[in-house]
Parts: C-alpha cells; structure tokens; sequence
C-alpha cells in the first residue's frame, strides 16, 4: 500500500522577493499547480492517502480561487484520504471557514486522533502552548501495529519548556513509531528514531527563496504486513540553484563570464539561479556584472551577488607617492572592516578618476 507524505506547500505565499510581479504571479499557480500535479500522480499510482504534515498555505488569509482549487482537487479524488494537520501558518482557517468539508478531507487537531488507513494506524496532534509538554505521555500506540505520527514543529533532544514548535524527539523514542512524518522544515531529512522507526522531514514541495534550494518534492511511503520504505520523489517544475564562483586569481572579467556560463550549461534553464562571486580581486579587475546577468538572461530568473572582496595590500602602494597612493595607504591604516576598506577605496579611485559613483 502506498502513501504520500509532504508539508510547508505554502499556497498563496506571494513570491515577490525576487520575482517581478508577473513572475511572481505564476510562481503562485506553479506551486498550486505542483500540488495538484502529485495528487493526480496518487491517483495514477494507487496512493491511498496524503499526509500534509502542516503550512498548506502560508497564512490565514487565503484566496477564494486557492481555496475552491484545493477543494476541488480534494474532492474529486475521493478515493485518496487527505491527512491534514495545521501548522504554524495555516492557523486553521481553512479548515474552520468551510461550509462543508469534503468527506475524504480528514483533519487532525489538538488532540492525538487516530486515522485507519489499510492496515496503518495514523496518528497526529496540532501542537499549541497548552498540549506541547503533555503530547508525549499521552501518546499510546500498540506494538503490533504499523503506527505512522504526524507531527508540525523543529524537532530537538531536549526538553524545552513552553515553545510549542518544539518536538522532543528523545521523549518520542520507543513509542512504537514506525514513521514519523514531521513539516515546519523545507529541507527533506530522513533519520533514525530508534531501532524501530525512522523520522522524516519531507521538505517543501517547490523553493520559493535561494534559502530554499535544490531538490524538492514529497516522500512515498510503501508499507507492507510489516513494515514502511520511504523514498523522496523530486517533483518541484524549478529549482532555485546557487552557484558560487571564486575570482581570485583572474585579471580579466570576460574570462570570468565564460567560466561561469560554461559552468551554468549544467543547470536547467527553466531553474532560478542566482550566482555568488566568491574570493578576492585587485584593483585592475573591471566587473560588469549586468553584463553577466544579461547573458545568463535565458533562466526563469537570475542574480548575480558580489560578495568578492578587493585585495589591496600596503605592499602594492607603498612607492606609489600620488593621491592615489596616499589615499589607500590611509584607508589600509584605517579600523575600518576589510569590507568597509573595500568600498571606501573603490568610491574614493572613483572619484580621484572623475567617474559616477
Ligand atoms: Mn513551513
């Protein structure tokens, strides 16, 4: 029997960090999409339920079109349970706004509530500030059972007092658990519980932000008589890719752009990319870095940060006697950040050239 398991969609988050609002427009359908592309591939591929283990959408205030999609999604498959449990961002709205709840959309709340699903027992709590400390001892599950958990939360080893996101993961071992599907983190993460069960973060199901990247999707659970495999299946349609280039050592910006594109020819041009300049270059290095954003035009969205920093020793100016000398040598002396030295000794050759700043 197969199930899914997947958190942190964030329907309807805006998406304008980086996007254009165009962009950003379709980033939004492309996440509703997503979720509606991996419920019919549970169709295809006799699913029997879906666990989202929280942040379905990413506040309480939800579009009417996001709500009537996801509704009918749900409700035209009602072969598949949905398993759902708030997390810190749906704040329940969604749920406590129906008029009328599709009957295969089954929601977990602030108590343990066990749903049957086959031969797997599927248990789960919305955590909150009253019911996070006591979760654990009220926790029963038999021995000779399949017993999935769902929870929503950071999961840590110790035992911290009154925030409720927390999930003691120490107190959670030996309870019979056979999976514990875990949201809240947007990166998947698979990893031992104990000698019996495994705890698995499945990730978000598209990135949104370059904090978010690489692979994406949702895990799928085939459980036999006995016991549970879990395997992640990438589904995000982009994937946001950093790429971190180190100019040290390069006296000439064409090369660094034909390294860089030859570099980007990997990454698929349907991706976000946002490329970070790394390590430190001299004074005679003249970067373009529009430029290098207008090639790489050909991905979904790209970016090119500068984090290089400018080399400068004392050694490099110490014979040069003009203004120019002086001024660096200054700055050198200064207690300025190697950062701060950096801008400071750019505007200034800047401005003792006569260039815009
Ligand atoms: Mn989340």
């Amino acid at each position: 029997m197969k199930i899914i398991h997947c958190s942190d969609l964030h329907l309807d988050s805006k998406m304008e960090t980086n996007l254009s609002s165009i962009k950003a427009k379709e980033r939004k359908q492309e996440i509703l999409n997503t979720f509606e592309r991996m419920v019919s591939y549970a169709a295809d591929n006799d699913v029997e339920a879906i666990i989202i283990a929280g942040d379905l959408f990413d506040s309480s205030r939800i579009t009417n079109s996001t709500k009537v999609r996801v509704l009918n999604t749900i409700g035209k498959n009602k072969k598949i349970k949905f398993l759902y449990l708030c997390g810190n961002h749906d704040e329940n709205n969604f749920i406590s706004l129906l008029e009328e709840r599709p009957s295969n959309l089954l929601v977990f709340d602030k108590r343990w509530t066990t749903f049957e699903v086959g031969n797997v027992k599927i248990s789960g709590i919305t955590l909150d500030e009253n019911n996070c400390n006591a979760i654990y001892d009220s926790l029963n599950l038999k021995p000779d059972e399949i017993n999935i958990v769902v929870l929503h939360g950071q999961i840590s080893s110790y035992n911290s007092k009154d925030k409720a996101e927390n999930i003691n993961l120490t107190k959670l071992k030996n309870k019979n658990i056979d999976y514990l599907a875990l949201g809240h983190i947007h990166e998947f993460l698979k990893e031992n519980l104990d000698k019996r069960g495994v705890y698995c973060y499945s990730g978000c199901l598209e990135g949104r932000g370059f904090d978010e990247c690489g692979e994406k999707g949702f895990v799928l659970l085939d459980i036999d008589e006995k016991s549970i495999k879990a395997e992640f299946v990438p589904f995000a349609k982009r994937q946001l890719v950093e790429l971190a280039f180190d100019i040290t050592g390069f006296d000439n910006w064409f090369d660094i752009e034909d390294a860089i594109i030859e570099q980007s020819k990997k990454i698929s041009k349907d991706n976000l990319l946002k490329v970070t300049l790394k390590g430190k270059y001299e004074i005679k290095l003249d970067k373009h870095i529009e430029m290098l954003e207008q090639k790489l035009e050909k991905f979904y969205f790209v970016k090119v940060k500068d984090e290089s920093i400018l080399s400068v020793k004392p050694k490099d100016v110490e014979k040069d006697i003009s203004l120019r000398g002086e001024f660096i040598r200054k700055v050198l002396e200064s207690n300025l950040t190697d950062l701060e030295k950096e801008r400071t000794i750019l505007v200034g050759l800047k401005s003792l050239l006569g260039e815009d700043l």
